[in-house]
């Protein structure tokens, strides 16, 4: 069993729904059980400013799932929900699932790289995630905390809880 967290990310076709519904699906897969659920935060866009703004959260998850399963997993959900997966890459998404870490395993392959790659400059990811694994490290022994002490708000705010 390894403890995995989830970002997810929408700001197209209902975000709000889009981050509910998500949490839905998640919680139906076998071997995947949900062991903490951030605060849903409203966030500004990264990347290019011509898009809606988003809704953001973070999941714990406690799994048997291996990385890439769980990560075809993550991917069926998207795709159920719409996501055409050539979007472009900095562009709006209806459904964002990444795998921000898996354990404290280090993963480069093609298809998945753990911790996610952009994870330690996003508050919309770290501030969530600090605020259900405060005492959580990285792989690199960075502190989840210190990380999202030390990282600009960016406007990011808790539009309501999940549960
Ligand atoms: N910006 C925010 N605020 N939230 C996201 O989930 C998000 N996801 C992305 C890009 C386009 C980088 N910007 C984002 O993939």
């Amino acid at each position: 069993m390894a403890i995995a967290y989830i970002g997810l990310g929408s700001n197209l076709a209902n975000p709000k729904q889009q981050i509910h519904n998500a949490i839905k699906a998640i919680e139906q897969v076998e071997k995947l059980t949900i062991s903490a659920l951030s605060q849903l935060y409203f966030s500004r866009p990264m990347g290019p400013q011509d898009q809606p703004d988003y809704m953001n959260a973070v999941v714990g998850v406690e799994t048997e799932l291996s990385p890439i399963e769980l990560l075809d997993t993550l991917q069926n959900i998207e795709h159920e929900a719409g996501r055409i997966r050539k979007d472009n890459r900095w562009g709006p998404r209806v459904l964002d699932l990444d795998i921000l870490l898996y354990g404290q395993q280090v993963i480069n392959t093609e298809r998945l790289i753990v911790p996610h790659y952009g994870m330690k400059v996003r508050e919309f990811v770290l501030i969530p995630l600090a605020e259900i694994a405060p005492d959580l490290t990285l792989p690199d022994g960075s502190s989840v905390s210190q990380l999202s002490e030390n990282i600009a708000h960016n406007d990011l705010k808790v539009h309501s809880k999940l549960r």
